[in-house]
């Protein structure tokens, strides 16, 4: 039986697919250059892949290579851009490389496609904007010159591109779309494209293809019967009524949950193959599987999102339901492995007893195929069975997996601990202490990474810097920083983090509980890289963290500084969490430990705290009937970690990539006193959200976009601004940019929060004449 992935690393084990994109973008290299290099990372990928024991003349190997994101890639494909970019296609109506590049990035005058989180992942990828007006045409060929030049070298992949029902349901309506545009609308027009796409991959000799459909197993804005309307359409359109020879075999994959009502409808509409996620998703009942008829299930057993060893006794047990029911039978991952580091052999550095009981891609690729083994032959795996059940023994007889003192700690939490006096009386008492003018400006708290900060981190991690010469060295940062801000002329100050790598693992680096990787790069959006940390054991502080850095910084200004950290839930979001328990004890663990860290930044003078929860939004489950738990739990961590300083002490909180209409119930219950969001790439649509929720605390919706190099004027971010004070109460209004403005460089920092803090000034004014 056959054993294959869903996807593998896209990034390379050296992050070659980052530095062949910035050199190309930065002019260093050629497009010809950077064509070669990633044809050569992706034939090296194929080859190791094969050499793991995927065969890569069944087509088990997927080619789920991406210059820069999947569903970039499948918009470019059909030739779904929007209008302002309708410049970008050639003479012969197709997108090239820099077409597609500037879809991603934006240019001089127009702004990229909007960026939003992949799912309840730490992966973002950019939004197609569709109206009734966008043509569909095949307009890019890569899937079908990749898979020929792959097979030129040896190897038979599985081309991947994004199904039709999740690609419209991941896009949005254009700007000029007009109102009441879905579109899930244009699905008739898209699936001949997709059916032309099909017919090219079988010409080309393409066995199997892979159609991802993980927008399935989210609940949408349609009704279930809508929703199985569109995927029978869909799949009858292109499995039924398109045959073979005409088109490859199909393989739909239904990642990060359960199909739930569409799984009979996916299974009666033709298709070769689908796969199931058995991690995030269940067994399905026997009949529903024997449904499938000659349908192969491709089981998810082996999980792409995490990275602890399987517990292949109990992924044996599931496949042992399936073979009961299902006719053909396949092994793979829950998801592609994008979302994990290649391989756990590169982190040597690791103590072995936790290194053993981590599986990273290749190691997953490994679970897969023994999994795979086990069909029809349970036996044929007792030895791989028993082994990972003693790893998962020692997991649990490990010290560190349970500390008491912090078991009493957060078996001991009352109500109380979750609570601050009413907003309405703190926010007098701030505004007694702070004294800012109306429209106060600030930045989200980093600033650029240069290229000296790096390197002094990289080698004080070497041990070639002493701590007090690191220690001067950012101390001489941030005073470069402050008096930058001074100059700039805004009114709440931030140190900069430059001691900080990165504003989670640098908390994993402080906090007990935590591991973290060298290698263990993971693609978040395009080139940007993290390094999830690794949560494997009870949570605690062992020292202050932060407090030195914002003293300092307090001490060579009269404007507030505020104190910056990341909150519990995404502290969790973007580490590799233990499996071992709920995540709300894990949570409250990690708040406790902030929660001491706040209350001694609180004595050390600082007026204003930022608890960070861009991830909010992110581990929101997919499904609505898990909403309510999960907010009630991740609200109540970021609540425990804040609620312990005194009234006068204003608490913010940053989100960002969310789409804050869905949450903003939950953003008012953080009972922060004042929340930045990011606004600018979606037009500040969220002021609007707040206006309608009556929201009454202090906001900042982001004027300027850092996700891009580009400079907003003046009156652009005037604009921005005037438009949030359409809509939100003054009083309640900061002036922002979007988000952390650590992945910019200074030239264009300077300028924006020059013509920022500009626009605050002119905003200001005309408050005062209109009085
Ligand atoms: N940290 C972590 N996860 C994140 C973010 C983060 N997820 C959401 C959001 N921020 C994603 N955005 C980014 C922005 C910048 C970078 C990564 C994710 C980034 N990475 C460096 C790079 O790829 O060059 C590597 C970091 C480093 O060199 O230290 O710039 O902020 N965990
Ligand atoms: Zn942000």
């Amino acid at each position: 039986p056959a054993a294959t992935i869903l996807g593998y690393p896209r990034i390379g084990p050296r992050r070659e697919l980052k530095k062949a994109l910035e050199n190309f973008w930065s002019g260093a290299s050629t497009a010809t250059e950077l064509e070669q290099t990633c044809q050569d990372l992706r034939h090296r990928s194929y080859a190791h892949l094969t050499k793991l024991g995927l065969d890569a003349h069944a087509s088990a190997v997927p080619a789920s290579f991406s210059y820069y994101d999947q569903v970039l890639d499948t918009a470019v494909t059909l030739g779904a851009v929007p209008s302002r970019f309708a410049d970008l296609f050639d003479g012969e109506g197709k997108l090239g490389l820099d077409a597609y590049f500037t879809l991603a990035r934006g240019d001089a005058d127009r702004a990229p496609l909007e960026m939003t989180k992949w799912f309840d992942t730490n992966y973002h990828y950019l939004v197609p904007e569709l109206g009734p007006e966008t043509v569909f045409r095949l307009a890019n060929d890569w899937i079908v010159e990749n898979f020929t030049a792959a097979r030129q070298a040896g190897f038979t992949t599985r081309p991947v591109l994004v199904g039709p029902v999740s690609f419209l349901l991941l896009s949005k309506a254009a700007n000029d779309a007009g109102a009441g545009f879905e579109p899930l609308s244009r699905l008739a027009d898209v699936l001949p494209v997709y059916a032309e796409v099909l017919r090219a991959l079988a010409a080309a000799g393409v066995e199997w293809v892979q159609l991802e459909e993980p927008a399935l197993v989210a609940d949408q804005d349609l009704s279930e019967g809508e929703l199985a309307a569109a995927v029978q359409l869909a799949y009858i359109a292109l499995a039924t009524e398109l045959q073979a020879p005409q088109r490859p075999r199909l393989l739909v994959t239904s990642s990060y949950g359960s199909l739930g009502g569409l799984l009979p409808v996916l299974a009666a509409s033709g298709l070769d193959a689908l796969h199931l996620d058995l991690v995030n998703g269940t067994v399905p009942a026997a009949a529903e599987l024997e449904a499938l008829g000659s349908t192969v299930l491709v089981a998810g057993l082996v999980d792409g999102q995490n990275i602890w060893k399987a517990d292949l006794a109990a992924a044996a047990a599931k496949l042992r339901r399936l073979e009961e029911s299902v006719e053909g039978l396949a092994v793979a991952t829950s998801t592609s492995l994008f979302h994990v580091p290649h391989d756990v052999e590169q982190e040597q550095q690791l103590d072995p007893v936790l290194r053993s009981w981590l599986a990273f891609a290749d190691q997953k690729v490994d679970e897969v195929r023994t999994l795979a083994r086990a069909v029809g032959r349970p036996d044929a795996i007792a030895a791989e069975v028993a082994a990972a059940a003693a790893i998962l023994e020692t997991r649990r007889q490990s010290p560190g997996v349970r500390q008491s003192a912090v078991r009493a700690r957060t078996g001991g939490l009352v109500p109380a601990d979750f609570t601050r006096d009413e907003f309405e009386s703190r926010w007098t008492a701030q505004q007694d202490v702070l004294r800012l003018p109306a429209l106060p400006t600030t930045t989200i708290g980093s600033f650029p990474q240069t290229r000296d900060i790096r390197l002094a981190r990289a080698r004080a991690l070497k041990g070639e810097l002493e701590d007090a010469a690191y220690e001067q060295l950012m101390k001489e940062e941030i005073k470069r920083v402050i008096e930058l801000q001074e100059e700039l002329g805004l009114d709440v100050l931030v140190h900069g983090e430059p001691e900080r790598n990165d504003m989670v693992q640098y908390f994993a680096e402080n906090l007990d509980g935590f591991d973290v990787t060298v290698h263990g790069w993971v693609q978040s959006y395009g080139s940007r890289c993290t390094r999830p940390s690794i949560l494997w054991g009870d949570v605690s502080r062992l020292a202050p963290i932060t407090v030195p850095w914002t003293r300092y910084a307090q001490s060579l200004t009269e404007k507030p500084v505020k104190g910056m950290l990341t909150g519990p839930v995404t502290i969790l979001a973007w580490s590799f969490v233990r499996d071992d328990q709920p995540l709300e004890e894990t949570a409250n663990q990690v708040a406790l430990a902030l929660r001491d860290e706040i209350s001694d930044l609180q004595e050390a003078g600082t007026k204003i705290i930022q608890v960070d929860e861009p991830a909010l939004r992110e581990l929101l489950p997919l499904r609505r009937r898990d909403h309510a738990d999960y907010l009630r739990w991740s609200v109540g961590s970021f609540k425990l970690a804040t609620s312990g300083v005194a009234a006068a002490t204003q608490i913010h909180t940053h989100l960002c990539y969310s789409e804050f209409g869905e949450i903003i119930d939950a953003i008012d219950a953080l009972d922060a006193d004042v929340t930045s969001i990011e606004a600018a790439r979606s037009r500040m649509e969220v002021v609007q959200d707040l206006e309608q929720h009556g929201f009454a605390r202090g906001v900042g919706p982001g004027i300027y976009d850092i996700h891009s190099p580009r400079i907003p004027s003046a009156g652009e971010l005037q604009e921005l601004l005037s438009a949030a004070v359409a809509h939100v109460p003054v009083r309640q209004l900061w002036v922002n940019p979007d988000c952390g403005l650590k992945t910019r460089a200074y030239p264009e920092t300077k300028a924006s929060l020059e013509n920022l803090v500009e626009a605050a000034r002119t905003v200001r004014a005309s408050l005062v004449d209109s009085l």
